[in-house]
């Protein structure tokens, strides 16, 4: 391994050309993977396309933009202290809050020194003569580094809607995963927004409140469980902190999803309708993510899954007076849970108000922008702004702008031109000592992010500690061993209900992107042992090369 640069000779970034770990990316994934790597005395380069830390948190700044976990959960474990310090305001922290974490932890841990900002990785090239990877980044450097994380984030890649017209708008367009950083006052203007997923759901309140008026394009309706938001008390925070070695344990280990909750111990089907609804109730009351948690077959079974739909639904026609606006909101095209369900505050109360219209482009489609208006089933609504709420090229789209060549010259495009392939959503074969953080084919968007981040940094650090311990240079996934886990991970997906949407989850919200369930449905614990059980045994389905000679590790 190559001397780790002190801190204080980052400004001298020609005399460390060369890293150990070359990471892509300072959201929360980059950010623990340098600290938890230069703790391991590894010399580690971060390169980030924005200007600062956060990630999804820096992009994503549209009105009311929040976290859909509660902020207590949504926050690193690794440090005791910074835990048990760092007071959230909220339930679900803003997103300025949760970009002020961001940037607490970086000076607390003082990461700044150890990466470059504004600054993209367009290339990075596996050199097979020397085993290492040259990096090329957006300011025409170039470094070699023995490995490359991908820390890019599974929903950082926002995408422009191809919509004939779009670009001969008059008006400004703003797209909720790329905001500006200026507050953006929308009062006195007719605002239109296009797409109703959780950036919309979000936001749609904030701005009806803001705009003369506002027109939603809806193409499809999603289901929503209110957020019961609220102020965090001293009280509550300490009650908390108190408890966090549980809860954490029991959101590595237990939870499906990487969330501290009851666990359902039986079936919606098991109960009598009162006593399911006064179940439903009672979580609908509470609010939040958790409400899928129920019952323990509303992911997998269609009727069960049905009740819960139908409550949800039931709840939509109680809020919306305009009946056939509350049919319109009412989504009866995919089981609930199967696109990733939305938290928000007063979403469909707010279709109640004089100044917002509803518009169903699945009926009517949007035929174009006109330089002041969207026209849609022949009719034009005129608007002065539009927002953009289309979502992401999801876990895939952020790998694929970097050009990766692995062995052979090979790209990772080309490799994963029919959907991703990986071992474990930790490495893909023919690209040796390349690791990606909660890639395709690990829980990442089916779980609390944090957690998942924080097991795959976990990973990946004990992984190059322990070849740096072996005097080995060189990991790379074995083709049957990732041929194997693809199909189970496909596999494991087609026993739920999951891929009956038509979801980023996916990849159906890109034209043209293979259709495969990317991300793995096992629950966060199961998947910890089978990566824990991996290492265990010598990381197998891995192959290691030592300087020289190739060799197959035997399970130890
Ligand atoms: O994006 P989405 P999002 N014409 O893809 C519509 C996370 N997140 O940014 O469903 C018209 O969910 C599209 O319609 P359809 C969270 O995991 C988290 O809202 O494809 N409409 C859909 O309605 C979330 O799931 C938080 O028919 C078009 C919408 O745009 C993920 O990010 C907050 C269209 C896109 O919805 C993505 O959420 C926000 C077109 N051409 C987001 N193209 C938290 O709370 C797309 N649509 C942490």
């Amino acid at each position: 391994m190559s001397t780790p640069p002190s801190t204080s000779a980052q400004s001298q970034p020609a005399a460390a050309e060369t890293y150990d770990v070359v990471v892509v990316g300072a959201g929360f994934a980059g950010l623990y993977m340098l600290h938890k790597l230069r703790g391991q005395g590894f010399s580690v380069r971060v390169y980030e396309q924005g200007g600062d830390v956060g990630g999804t948190w820096y992009w994503n700044r549209y009105p009311g933009a929040r976290c859909d976990v509660e902020s207590m959960q949504y926050s690193y474990s690794f440090s005791d202290e910074l835990q048990q310090e760092w007071d959230w305001s909220e339930r679900y922290a803003p997103q300025p809050e949760i970009l002020k974490y961001a940037n607490h932890v970086a000076d607390r841990f003082n990461l700044r020194s150890d990466i470059a900002f504004d600054t993209r990785v367009d290339r990075a090239e596996f050199d097979e003569s020397a085993n290492s990877w040259a990096v090329t980044t957006s300011d025409d450097r170039s470094v070699t580094a023995k490995y490359v994380v991908l820390a890019t984030g599974c929903l950082s890649n926002a995408r422009m809607p191809d919509i004939r017209g779009l670009s001969g708008f008059k008006g400004k367009v703003y797209h909720t995963g790329n905001w500006p950083h200026e507050p953006i006052d929308f009062t006195g203007q007719r605002v239109g927004v296009i797409g109703t997923g959780s950036s919309a759901i979000q936001s749609v309140p904030i701005i009806a409140e803001e705009a003369e008026h506002l027109t939603v394009f809806q193409r499809t309706a999603n289901f929503s469980i209110p957020a019961r938001n609220a102020a965090l008390t001293a009280e509550e925070r300490e009650a908390f902190r108190q408890k966090y070695s549980e809860i954490r344990r029991f959101a590595r280990e237990e939870a499906r999803n990487g969330i501290y909750t009851e666990m359902p111990d039986r079936g919606a089907l098991e109960d009598g309708e009162n006593e399911r609804r006064s179940k439903y109730e009672a979580r609908w009351s509470r609010g939040g993510l958790t409400f899928m948690s129920v019952y323990n077959n509303l992911a997998i079974d269609k009727a069960a899954n049905d009740t819960a739909a139908d409550f949800v639904r039931a709840k939509i026609a109680e809020t919306v007076k305009d009946p056939q606006t509350a049919k319109l909101l009412q989504p009866n095209n995919h089981p609930i849970g199967s696109k990733r369900i939305c938290i928000d505050s007063d979403y469909f109360a707010t279709f109640n108000r004089p100044n917002v219209t509803l518009v169903d482009i699945r009926s009517n489609p949007i035929e174009q922008i006109l330089p002041n208006a969207v026209r849609a089933g022949g009719k034009d609504y005129e608007v002065d702004a539009l927002v953009l709420a289309t979502g992401f090229d999801a876990m895939t789209g952020s790998v694929a702008k970097i050009d990766i060549r692995g062995r052979n010259g090979q790209t990772l495009n080309q490799k994963w031109a029919e959907g991703p392939k990986t071992y474990l959503g930790l490495m893909s074969a023919g690209f040796p000592n390349l690791f990606i953080i909660t890639g395709p084919g690990s829980p990442s968007v089916l779980s609390n992010m944090i957690v998942s981040i924080e097991q795959h940094v976990d990973w990946i650090a004990d992984c190059v500690g322990w070849m740096r311990d072996h005097g080995l240079e060189v990991l790379e996934a074995e083709q049957g061993a990732e041929d194997k886990w693809v199909a189970h991970v496909n596999e494991v997906a087609h026993t739920t209900l999951y891929p009956q949407a038509n979801s980023w989850y996916m990849g159906a919200n890109i034209p043209g992107k293979p259709q495969i369930f990317m991300p793995y449905i096992g629950g966060v614990g199961v998947y910890r042992q089978i990566c824990n059980d991996v290492a265990a045994k010598g990381y197998e389905g891995f192959v290691m090369t030592a300087a020289q000679q190739p060799q197959k590790m035997a399970a130890s």
